[in-house]
This record gives structure tokens, sequence and C-alpha cells, in this order.
């Protein structure tokens, strides 16, 4: 497997930020930050938070890979904290959307499905230190956000998932040309293990935030937790 490529992930600007902040805690793609968050305190998670959010760059892009470089479809890893097969009626699926938006309500696959579809190959790392590169389709969260007339201007958008995950994260990071609605992976729908029928993907984020299984998102100005967010993992967990 292709090492990831941390020169595209830490750009030089942000190099010497981080030199002057060495307290300052941003996760590369292939180290943990779980057990040093953990022991933080929660205003410096906070502050961590705003730097982080302050230092995105929603400009610029995560690596998208060959077909050369993808990982091989036999070693698609599926991950999950309780379930690799929750409870989803799929054929009757939608994914309900509230809070800060113009059409509130329930978005079934049909509807998800008109917008444009993409296909890429983005790595997914997982702050357990393991990585892939998958190829995924689906459509962009931000073409969907605009379906529904999601505010842009709110500060956080949260889901929640059919295993009773939930997670959330930044507009910016949200609003990422690369952030996608995927219902595809390896030109096939998307296994149950691994969301079906449609899971959030963010190569900007650790895996933690690539949610599966989603069912309800929520755009709203109040600071959203998640599931290892409330664990002490890293809240804003950009690459
Ligand atoms: N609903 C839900 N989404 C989730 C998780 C989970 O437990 N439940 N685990 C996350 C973690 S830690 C990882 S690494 C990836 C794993 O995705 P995969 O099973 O497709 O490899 O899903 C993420 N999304
Ligand atoms: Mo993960």
């Amino acid at each position: 497997m292709t090492p990831p490529d941390k020169s595209q992930n830490v750009p030089g600007s942000r190099r010497s930020f981080i030199a002057v902040l060495p307290a300052l805690f941003l996760a590369g793609c292939d180290w943990t930050t779980g057990k040093r968050t953990k022991s933080a305190l929660k205003g410096f998670q906070q502050f961590n938070d705003w730097v982080q959010q302050k230092v995105f760059d929603p400009g610029k892009l995560a690596t998208e890979y060959a077909d050369e470089q993808l990982t091989p479809e036999e070693d698609f890893r599926v991950n999950g904290y309780d379930t690799d097969e929750p409870d989803m009626d799929i054929p009757n699926w939608v994914l309900m959307v509230d809070g800060l938006v113009r059409s509130p309500g329930d978005y079934s696959m049909e509807q998800i499905s008109t917008l444009p579809k993409y296909v890429k190959n983005l790595r997914h790392c997982c702050v357990e230190g393991w990585s892939m590169v998958p190829k995924w389709g689906g459509v962009l969260m931000k073409d969907f956000l605009a379906m529904v007339g999601a505010d842009p201007n709110a500060k956080y958008v949260s889901v929640e998932c059919g295993d009773d995950y939930y997670t959330a994260w930044d507009m910016a990071s949200t609003l990422h040309s690369q952030t996608l609605l995927a219902y595809e992976a390896y030109g096939k729908p998307l296994g149950l293990e691994h969301g079906a029928p449609l899971r959030v993907v963010m190569p900007v984020k650790l895996g933690y935030k690539s949610a599966k299984w989603i069912t309800r998102l929520t755009v709203t100005n109040e600071k959203p937790g998640g599931y290892w967010e409330d664990r002490g993992y890293d809240w804003f967990a950009g690459l």
C-alpha cells in the first residue's frame, strides 16, 4: 500500500504555524489522536478546534488516487464501534433533514441520486493507524445541502446513523468539494457493512467522521457532539 502522503496533508504555511505552537494538536493521516486528546482539558480541546477551523483551507484538496493505487477490493476494511450489520430497512430508507434548512423533510435515494454522480479514489485514514484507498461513488454533500436549502452560514452539521453512532462537522469541511454522500464502492452498490444505503466520505478528516448508515442530518449553530468525540477524541479531526 502507498504510504500516506504527508506533504499533501501539511502545507508549509501550516507547518510553520505548528512550529510556533508546539502544544497544538493536529492529526496526520498515520498517527493516533485518541489517547493524547483523551487526557486533554476541555478548554484546550475547544482552543484546538478553534485553531483547526481557522487554519482549515476549504480550497485544499485531498489526494485523489489513480486506479492503480486503489486498495484491492478484497482488502476493503470494515470497522465499527458496535455492529457491522445494523438493522437498516433499505427499501424504505429515507434521509431525514432538519435544522437550519429551507426544505426540511425526508429525502429518498431516488431524490438524492438525481444529483450529479462523482467517482473518486480517496484515502480513508482510521485513527487506529491504518488507511486504505477505496473507489467511492456518490453525490457531493454540498450539492445535497444546496438541494435542501441548508444555510451555508450555519456553523455545524450533525449526523445520526442506523447503529446509533453519531458525529458532526464544521460547515466548511461539510461543504468541501470532496465530501461525498456515497452509495457505491468499487463500482457496486455500497455493502451493508460499509454503510448502505448511504454513508459520508470526508477525506479531509479522520475516518470516524465518515459516518456509515446515515439516517438524519441536522444543520445547527450549536456545537454537536459525536460518539467518539464525547469519549475524548479530537472534535475537528482534520488531516
Ligand atoms: N455509523 C457508523 N459510522 C462509522 C463508524 C461506526 O462505528 N458507525 N465507524 C467509523 C470509523 S472509526 C471508521 S474507520 C469507518 C470505517 O468504515 P468502513 O467500515 O467502510 O471501513 O467508519 C466510520 N463510520
Ligand atoms: Mo476509524
